[in-house]
């Protein structure tokens, strides 16, 4: 595939997308549970950065939020810097721009409110300070080793719900999303970007429930319908789930089997929130055919059909939109 075709999905592939291989790095260092049973932490590797509380708050419950570890000036800067692309004062080049449900075929309104969410900005120089911040890298390396890719990024702009319910995100297991394996050395790093609570609609999440597998998902059956790609997991409506309110710049670090989503904006401003998925590069990818992940593989890849590119697909789109921020790349 030449990259002029690439760049019509990813624009910034004229750079260099990755660190030379090292040959010496092998998939034993994935260190899942050792063999002889000394150590019982399955969730979270040996590494002094957690304490042995937080380490077993996250073996047990499957995710960690770690304080004010952000920066407010960055996290300022990742705000105007998502404004001026919304608002069309710069070029998104290879970025996706999400449009909300709610404002389908709405004609004069902002850019800000007409964007939920803009993602694959692993090569924007401004955005993906995000994903290779180290404060954020040295808490992601407990979940994934030395070795960290940066998969997925996005920054989600919850608009005001104007009363049609649709700025809430469904229960969901981000795993779903995702062609390679193993999930334990898979983490996402979510940064509140400002006060987030039930007022504004702050991720909630089901705790321990990353210890079960992954569900089928499709998309909820709501009254005023749901934005594209917001796949959910049935049954959960009722369920009582742990709400995360957090401050700005506080992150949780969470495990992709963790069943969560997120509630209704009911206040007049929009909540913003970066994030990334890492995983090890020392995971691999796997064929999602005849999986209950087929359904979002063939909606990827018919997005990508539509964009031109008829030959590109599931694992392919993975491998353009991510990017080696520490260590080594070994397979992915
Ligand atoms: O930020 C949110 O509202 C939810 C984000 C989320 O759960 C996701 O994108 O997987």
């Amino acid at each position: 595939m030449s990259e002029q075709r690439l760049r019509v999905i990813y624009g910034h592939l004229g750079q260099q997308r990755r660190a030379p291989v090292l040959p010496q790095i092998t998939s034993s260092s994935l260190g899942v549970v050792s063999k002889d049973g000394s150590s019982s932490f399955q969730f979270t590797l040996d590494n002094p950065r957690l304490t042995q509380a937080q380490r077993a708050f996250y073996e047990q419950n499957g995710f960690l939020v770690i304080p004010n570890l952000v920066p407010h000036d960055k996290i300022d800067r990742w705000r105007e810097r998502f404004l001026d692309l919304v608002e069309g004062r710069q070029e998104t080049g290879g970025m996706t721009k999400m449009k909300d449900i709610s404002l389908k075929g709405v004609q004069g309104v902002s850019g800000e409110r007409v964007v939920n969410k803009i993602q694959d900005f692993v090569w924007d120089d401004i955005l993906s300070e995000h994903c290779q911040l180290p404060q954020v890298l040295d808490y992601v390396e407990c979940f994934t080793g030395p070795n960290i890719m940066a998969m997925h990024t996005m920054l989600i702009n919850k608009p005001p719900d104007p009363g049609t319910r649709t700025s809430r995100h469904p229960m969901h297991q981000d795993l779903h999303y995702f062609p390679f394996r193993p999930a334990d050395r898979i983490v996402c790093a979510w940064t509140a970007m400002e006060k987030v609570n039930t007022e504004n609609g702050c991720l909630f999440v089901l705790p321990g429930s990353h210890k079960g597998v992954l569900e089928p998902h499709e998309y909820p059956e709501w009254e005023n319908g749901v934005n594209k790609m917001y796949h959910g997991v049935r049954g959960y409506d009722d369920v009582p789930k742990t709400l995360l309110s957090m401050e700005k710049g506080d992150t949780v670090f969470f495990h992709p089997i963790l069943l969560h989503g997120s509630g209704d904006n009911k206040t007049q401003h929009f909540r913003k929130a970066i994030s990334c998925h890492y995983a090890a590069s020392e995971c691999e990818y796997i064929d999602v055919r005849g999986t209950s992940q087929e359904n979002i593989a063939k909606e990827v890849e018919e997005i990508a059909r539509r964009r031109g590119i008829d030959d590109l697909d599931f694992k392919e789109v993975w491998r353009l939109r991510s990017r080696l921020v520490r260590g080594a790349e070994v397979n992915l």
